[in-house]
C-alpha cells in the first residue's frame, strides 16, 4: 500500500513536472527559431505617415519605442485638418470636443485618459498619468485638473470648420447619436467618404520596436463624431483600442469602439499572437469574432486592427474596405499597405 502510495506521488509530481515544463520547452523553441528584431513603427491610417516620421526621428537614432510613439501619434493630434483626433477633431452632440487616449509599453506599464477637454496633447497627459500617478485611467474634469496641474495649457479645440460642420449636423440630425457615422457618411458621400478615405478616417493607433528590442504603444482620438456627452471608446481602455506585452507583440483598434471594447479586441489579438498566429491572422481572427458575434451589425460598421509582433512583424485586418495602415522602417520610411477585409470592395 505504502509503496502504491509513494508510486503514485512520484507520478503525479512527474507528470505535473512535464506539465510545467511543456510551455517553458515550447517558449524555448519559440526564442530558439526567433528572427532577429527589426526597428520600425507602423500607424493605422493615411495620417500615419506623417506621425510615423516624428517617430522615427526618435527610433531612427537609437531612441525608445514609448518616446517614439508618444511624438508620433502628437502629429495628427495638433494637425487641425484632422477632424478625428486631437484639436480640430468632431465634437460630441452638445459641441463639446472629448478626446481619448492611451499609451503602454512592453512591461505592462500604461496610462489613459478619457473625456478629456481642453488639452490637445491628451497623450501626453495620458503618459504623465502612466508615470506620475499610481492609477491607469483618468477621466472627463479629473483628467483636465490633473493635466492642468501638470503644466498643460488650457485651450479651445473646437476649430471654426469643425463648429461649421457640427452646426450642420444640428440641423438634420434631431440630436441623435450614431453609431456608425463613419458608414453612413461613406453611403452619403461616395467614394471619398470610405472609411480610410480622404476625409473619412479616425483614431491613430501607434505601435513600435526599438533598437533595444522594447515595444510601445499609443492611441489617440476625439472618438465618434456627434456622441453623447460623456461617451468614451476604445482608445482609452486598455485591452481595447491598445495592449502591449513585450513578450508577444502589440495591438491596436481603429472604428467603433463599442464593438472593440465588447470584445476586448486588442487584448485578443495579442493573445492569439501568443498563441502562435501571426500579427495578420490573430487581426483577421479578432475581427471574424466581432463579425461572428453581430453579422448584421457588423454589415454597418468599420473595425480594424494593427498588430506588431516581438519580431517586428506587422499585419492588420478590418471588417470593410478601406482600411490602411503605414509602416515605417529603415528601408521602407513611407509605405502605406491597404488592410484586407471580411466584406470586399
Ligand atoms: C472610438 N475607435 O472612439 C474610436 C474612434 C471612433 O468611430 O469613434 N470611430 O470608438
Amino acid at each position: 500500500m505504502a509503496d502504491r502510495r509513494q508510486f503514485l506521488k512520484t507520478s503525479l509530481l512527474g507528470a505535473s513536472a512535464l506539465a510545467m515544463n511543456k510551455p517553458l520547452a515550447a517558449a524555448e523553441s519559440a526564442t530558439a527559431v526567433r528572427k532577429p528584431a527589426t526597428v520600425r513603427v507602423a500607424s493605422t491610417w493615411d495620417f500615419g505617415i506623417a506621425a510615423n516620421q516624428a517617430a522615427w526621428a526618435v527610433l531612427g537614432k537609437g531612441g525608445h519605442a514609448l518616446d517614439a510613439v508618444e511624438a508620433g501619434v502628437r502629429v495628427p493630434e495638433a494637425d487641425l485638418r484632422n477632424h478625428s483626433v486631437g484639436k480640430g477633431g468632431y465634437p460630441d452632440r452638445d459641441g463639446k470636443v472629448t478626446l481619448d487616449a492611451s499609451i503602454m509599453d512592453a512591461e505592462g506599464n500604461c496610462g489613459a485618459v478619457a473625456a478629456l477637454e481642453h488639452v490637445t496633447h491628451a497623450i501626453s497627459v495620458a503618459r504623465r498619468v502612466m508615470e506620475r500617478t499610481p492609477h491607469v485611467l483618468l477621466v472627463g474634469d479629473g483628467a483636465l485638473q490633473f493635466a492642468l496641474e501638470q503644466g498643460f495649457s488650457r485651450e479651445n479645440l473646437l476649430t471654426p470648420e469643425a463648429d461649421k460642420a457640427w452646426h450642420e449636423w444640428l440641423k438634420t440630425a434631431r440630436y441623435q447619436p450614431v453609431i456608425n457615422s463613419e458608414v453612413r457618411d461613406y453611403s452619403a458621400a461616395g467614394p471619398a467618404g470610405l472609411p480610410g478615405g480622404k476625409d473619412n478616417h479616425d483614431t491613430i493607433g501607434m505601435l513600435a520596436l526599438d533598437a533595444h528590442g522594447k515595444l510601445a504603444g499609443a492611441c489617440t482620438t476625439s472618438g465618434m463624431a456627434w456622441k453623447l456627452h460623456g461617451r468614451v471608446g476604445d482608445s482609452p481602455i486598455i485591452g481595447a483600442g491598445l495592449y502591449v506585452d513585450g513578450d508577444v507583440g502589440g495591438a491596436t483598434s481603429t472604428g467603433v469602439g463599442e464593438e472593440v471594447i465588447r470584445n476586448a479586441g486588442s487584448f485578443l489579438v495579442v493573445e492569439l499572437m501568443r498563441q502562435g498566429r501571426t500579427p495578420t491572422e490573430a487581426c483577421r481572427e479578432a475581427v471574424l469574432c466581432i463579425v461572428r458575434k453581430k453579422p448584421r451589425t457588423a454589415k454597418e460598421i468599420q473595425v480594424g486592427f494593427l498588430a506588431m509582433n516581438r519580431d517586428g512583424e506587422v499585419g492588420a485586418w478590418a471588417i470593410q474596405p478601406g482600411f490602411s495602415y503605414a509602416v515605417c522602417d529603415a528601408k521602407e520610411q513611407r509605405t502605406l499597405i491597404p488592410s484586407k477585409s471580411v466584406f470586399l470592395a
